[in-house]
């Protein structure tokens, strides 16, 4: 792994466009357009992390007053997400439709412009009750290839299973910020340097380390919880004997847990409890994507008794119990909650 020192002084600099170039010369059937797309992607990315990164500078914190199709309030900030990504590919031709976690419905491309054969769906600022106390925030999304044909896509082309998708990603707006994407061929990180004003590679090629550090889980739930998944959890913090337990970390942000699980090992889980019965993560524009990442880091999430990747959306706002991170941790959630619950 690079430190960002040697990101600029050994080797060649790989930009995040040079990256997506070179994945796409081992197509030679493609056309270009995703890979226009997941630059498009890239800059809406620099442009909510220079928003996120000047919050109260810019007197931009605090609520919209608006309540979203989930019922929560809105920030600002999940405002200008929201229509940083959706103004940016809405007229580029490359995509058929989009959905985004802030609207009830699906984003219909314009009639004024072209549609295209991608399919985008996303959460524009993950982890939005954490901005007022300047905790990472981060944007996940989802593109997958239209299933219709010709014209303005349907709902149909935002419900497919996320064992169809051809790429996913998420950026996290941090200490840093840093774009992490994979188009089916392994997952690779990138750091933005605003002084340039570049993502440039500092993660190549990221697995899951085989020995995990870390468990995520919000335990101030754990009264709610099912006997399988508590009993789950006594097994990760090592109470059947000789094994070391985990550390737990959790910032209640996905993104941000995710990702320090898939560079440093361990398990996020947000399971079904008494209160949120479905879960409360979004499988379309959470569980989906971040699930694609675990799986071409060598990793697996699982809704506790199957592949998430293999669920079949049937609405737009689903709601799944997620697990996610090394595979055998998540495995042994699944032998819990199929033995106890
Ligand atoms: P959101 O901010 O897009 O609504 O996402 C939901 C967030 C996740 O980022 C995080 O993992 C989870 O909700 C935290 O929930 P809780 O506060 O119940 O632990
Ligand atoms: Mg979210």
């Amino acid at each position: 792994m690079l430190n960002s020192a040697q990101v600029v002084t050994s080797g060649p600099i790989i930009t995040i466009e040079r990256h997506i170039l070179e994945g796409q010369l081992a197509h030679p059937e493609a056309t270009g357009v995703l890979t226009s797309l997941l630059y498009d992607i890239a800059l809406a990315g620099k442009v909510i992390a220079s928003q996120t990164t000047r919050a109260g500078l810019v007197q931009v914190l605090g609520k919209a007053g608006e309540v979203n199709v989930q019922g929560e309030e809105q920030m600002k900030l999940d405002v200008i997400a929201d229509q940083t990504i959706t103004r940016l590919n809405d007229h580029t031709g490359r995509l058929a439709v989009m959905a985004s976690e802030e609207h009830p419905d699906i984003i219909n491309i314009s009639a004024n412009y072209p549609t295209g054969k991608y399919v985008l769906l996303f959460d524009p600022l993950d982890g939005s009750s954490n901005i007022d106390y300047t905790i990472p925030v981060g944007t996940i999304f989802a593109i997958y290839q239209r299933q219709s044909t010709g014209g303005p896509g349907v709902l149909e082309d935002c419900l497919q299973p996320g064992r169809k998708l051809v790429a996913a990603g998420y950026l996290i707006y941090g200490s840093s910020t840093l774009l992490v994407y994979s188009a089916g061929n392994g997952v690779a990180g990138f750091t933005l340097d605003p002084s340039v004003g570049e993502f440039l590679l500092s993660h190549p090629n990221i697995r899951i380390p085989e020995n995990p550090r870390y468990y995520s889980a919000n335990q101030g739930y754990q009264l709610r919880w099912s006997k399988g998944i508590q009993a789950y959890t006594r097994w990760i913090q090592g109470e059947d004997g000789g094994r070391k337990g985990l550390s737990l970390r959790y910032v209640g942000s996905l993104v941000a847990d995710f990702h320090r699980n898939l560079l440093a090992g361990g398990v996020f889980y947000y399971p079904a409890d008494n209160k949120n019965p479905q879960g409360k993560l979004r499988l379309q524009y959470e569980a989906n994507p971040l699930a694609f990442i675990a799986e071409q880091a060598g990793g697996y999430a699982s809704n506790g008794t199957r592949p998430i990747l293999d669920v079949q959306p049937e609405r737009l706002h689903q709601r799944t119990p997620l697990f996610i991170g090394n595979r055998f941790l998540v495995e042994k959630a699944e032998e819990f909650i199929r033995l106890n619950d």
